[in-house]
């Protein structure tokens, strides 16, 4: 095993493990209630070339990227609704399988780039052969539009290296405040939005037991 494998082979299992049990969230919420606030989760081990990339942007030393790089490992929680950010996170608080070390809130203060995202930066236990090992995840809670956003966002990113032409940036802006009041649209009529779900979800459920 080469050096960077071992080296990531525990954050591969914290995301594996962290996958399931976040999802697994979601089907409680599914099972017990009409809604969830929990729409999908996705994670990720960080490609080596990112780490290498960020590292060296904000000048890590590579023997300190356990303890100065919070996102090796990412989990994603995507959520219908703003309000189902504060219940989401508030559940990760509850929970006894991992601390919370920070918190940062960028939907209260969104990014100068227009980036919107609640963050939860964790330390997980990971049971190795040699004993447990505490590494750190990012957790990474936002509505489907500030996904949407961020996701476009950072293609564009990849593809201009951060160097984005006026235009590009300018409509990138007015995307995000599109992005924002498409959420506030959607909370506005949240409750319309949940009886018409909860009578599809009645109706699926009808028809599977036909
Ligand atoms: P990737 O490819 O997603 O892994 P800090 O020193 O705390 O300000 P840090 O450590 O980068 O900076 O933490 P921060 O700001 O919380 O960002 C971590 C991750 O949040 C980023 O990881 C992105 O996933 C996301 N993010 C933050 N700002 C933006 C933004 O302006 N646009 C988009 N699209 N995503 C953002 P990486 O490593 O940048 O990228």
């Amino acid at each position: 095993m080469n050096h960077w494998e071992s080296f990531l082979e525990p954050y591969k299992q914290a995301v594996d493990e962290l996958k399931i049990k976040l999802k697994g969230m979601r089907t409680q919420f599914q099972l017990q209630y009409t809604h969830s606030p929990i729409e999908f989760v996705t994670g990720r081990v960080k490609p080596i070339a990112s780490i290498l990339d960020k590292a060296n942007e904000k000048s890590v030393p590579l023997e300190k990227l356990a303890s100065d790089m919070q996102d090796i490992a990412g989990l994603r929680m995507m959520c219908q609704f703003v309000d189902d950010i504060e219940k989401v996170v508030e559940l990760l608080r509850q929970r006894k399988d991992f601390i919370i070390i920070e918190e940062k809130d960028y939907i209260s203060n969104k990014k100068q780039s227009g980036y919107r995202s609640y963050h939860v930066i964790i330390e997980y236990p990971v049971e190795t052969i040699k004993g447990e090992k505490r590494i750190l995840a990012e957790i990474q809670i936002r509505t489907l539009a500030m996904n949407f956003w961020a996701t476009v966002e950072h293609s564009l990113n990849y593809k201009y290296q951060g160097q984005f032409p006026k235009e590009i940036q300018n409509r990138l802006q007015r995307a995000a405040e599109a992005a924002f009041r498409l959420d506030e649209e959607m909370s506005e009529i949240r409750e319309e939005i949940q009886e018409a779900q909860a009578f599809f979800q009645e109706k699926k459920e009808d028809q599977m037991k036909d």
